[in-house]
């Protein structure tokens, strides 16, 4: 490290400085750049006023042959370019789903599958990148079929379409949809390609708050230039860390809460920076869901880390606060991120007046998750797996390798150069595995996200040999910090997406383009080609105007 590297971190000290100037000496992360935008561009925490993004509403639902036990409901979203205000006095051209970010929120319920059908509206070259402005779209979390999953070359150029369909069949959880394609999924992220999936089932709608209670939390961040433009910098491959953080596309907003419990569903939904959330007055905050679903256990925690595309699900209780009460959502970082000035803030939250008496609600210290939705055929709950029903152990490490980022030394660019056939393992359907991800390097974190599974943390050798507190639940992304092993236990559960090729990647998405990404097959790698199975089609249909369901007032 350079003293004069060293200076510009000391001259970034935030309240959480020590923590960044001592950590810094380990790491390789690339020095932090100063803001292009002017004083009087530049937001300021907690000026702006929070929102959440609008609900989609299906265009179409109906019963699947009139049968009322299967239901089905239909979406439909155009991505291309929009106008946003994300700092004071300028406009930004984005590309979203309907022109906007975060894109809207879709919520289904378990047993009613959906499609949602995606067309390509965007101009032919890339808002960030010089590439065709191809998209895939993974929604993360459900155990789609290949073809439907996002495989990074399932592309949709375009003016092309492509339906997608998920099966909803899994237990309520906090889903989200966003780009994957392969060498630019960050750039197209980074544009606005994002947005929330929550699906709900009776169990969770039975024991966690519900409607304006629950509230999604989109966290990213972003750099902008002078003329209101996104940034976009990646630093050879290393990452992006921008010096502004946004709640769902808001600049550190302020939410007017009510004197009631809250459940938020948080997601970091940026390209490379990964969080340690609190609240700044110490009280708790209660892990009630994950990844994947409800913990069985509610964990009450001061502080959670939690990195790309991880979900963690929160009530915070803001009974004991008076009216005019304010409390803060921190980030008190962790090590190999670039701290800016306000990166250690994220959003605040002023108490007002209740608006009339409130429903009875106690914190709960269980939860029940109710059957497994796939037990009658062999699946097993993610928290019930144990080691011994394991048939295979498998070692996956994660780490930079000549300049590229690697899984086991392979690339997706060795997977495409085989014809897509390479593989890292081939469990058979409804098999029990164990993967250990190992982070070897001290200098960088990977939250590895594997796709069609949900997974129990069963041990971190950094937190002797246990998950953290917060990781009681299932999982899809699993943080491997700097040299970290973290222990999966997982089943290929088949029963909604039967078998075939699924990707494994960092969810730093410089790092998934630059090439940490290989992929596993279930069962015969040639059912449900990922590529040729359903691909996309020219569209030829006019964009159907988005209906959305009535909001929430500004500010709450
Ligand atoms: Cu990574």
């Amino acid at each position: 490290m350079s003293t004069r590297r060293s200076l510009l971190k000391a001259s970034l000290l935030t309240p959480f400085g020590l923590i960044v100037a001592s950590e810094a000496l380990a790491a390789d992360v690339p020095p932090a750049v100063p803001s292009k935008l002017a004083p009087a561009n530049t937001p300021v925490p907690y000026a702006a006023a929070f929102r959440r993004p609008p609900e989609l509403t299906p265009y179409e639902t109906g019963f699947d042959d009139g049968d009322p036990s299967r239901p089905y409901a239909k979406f439909a979203l155009t991505q291309k370019l929009g106008q946003a205000s994300f700092v004071p006095g300028l406009t930004t051209t984005l590309a979203g789903y309907n022109g906007i970010f975060p894109g809207p929120t879709i919520r289904t319920r378990q047993g009613t599958r959906a499609e949602v059908r995606i067309s390509n509206a965007l101009p032919n070259l890339g808002l960030l990148h010089p590439e065709a402005f191809r998209t895939v779209t993974h929604l993360h979390g459900s155990a789609s079929l290949p073809q439907y999953d996002g495989y990074a070359n399932d592309f949709t150029a375009p003016g092309y379409v492509k339906n997608y369909h998920y099966p909803n069949v899994q237990a309520a959880r906090t889903l989200w949809y966003h780009d994957h394609n392969h060498h630019v999924t960050a750039q197209n992220v980074y544009s606005g390609l994002a947005g929330f999936y929550p699906m709900s089932d009776s169990y969770e709608q039975a024991q966690l708050p519900q409607g304006e209670f629950d509230v999604p939390l989109m966290v990213s961040d972003a750099m902008f230039n002078a003329d209101g433009s996104l940034g976009y910098d990646d630093q050879g491959h290393k990452g992006l860390w921008g010096d502004i953080v946004m709640v769902n596309g808001v600049p550190w907003p302020t939410m007017t809460v009510k004197p009631r419990v809250y459940r938020f569903r948080v997601l970091v939904a940026s390209i490379s920076r990964s969080y340690r959330f609190g609240l700044s007055n110490g009280e708790p905050a209660y892990v009630v869901g994950t990844d994947g679903g409800m913990t069985p256990t509610v964990q009450a925690v001061a502080s959670w880390r939690q990195g790309s595309a991880e979900r963690y699900e929160v009530l915070v209780d803001f009974r004991k606060y008076k009216p005019g009460q304010s409390v803060e959502l921190r980030n008190l970082s962790n090590k190999n991120n670039v701290d800016y000035p306000n990166t250690g803030k994220v959003m605040r939250f002023t108490v007002t007046a209740d608006s009339g008496p409130a429903t009875p609600y106690t914190i709960p210290t269980t939860l029940d998750p109710g059957p497994h939705p796939t037990t009658a055929r062999g699946g097993i709950h993610p928290m019930k797996l144990t080691p011994e029903m394991a048939v295979a152990k498998r070692k996956l490490v994660v780490e930079r390798v000549h300049g590229e980022w690697t899984i086991n030394g392979v690339t997706w660019t060795d997977v495409d150069k085989s014809g897509f056939t390479k593989l890292f393992g081939n469990p058979k359907p409804m098999d029990v595995e164990q993967w250990d991800i190992t982070n070897a390097s001290g200098g960088w974190f990977h939250p590895v996200h594997i796709h069609l599974i949900d997974g129990q943390i069963v041990g971190r050798n950094t937190n002797s040999g246990k998950p953290f507190a917060w990781e009681g639940g299932p999982k899809d992304v699993f943080y491997a910090g700097e040299n970290e092993t973290v222990s999966v236990l997982m089943q290929f559960d088949t029963t909604a997406a039967a078998g075939g090729r699924y990707m494994v990647h960092c969810h730093n998405l410089v790092h998934e383009d630059h090439d940490m990404m290989t992929q596993f097959a279930v069962g015969d790698l040639r059912t449900n080609d990922p590529m040729t199975s359903d691909p996309a089609v020219p569209e030829t249909m006019p964009a159907l105007p988005p209906v959305y369901r009535a909001g929430y007032p500004a500010g709450t």
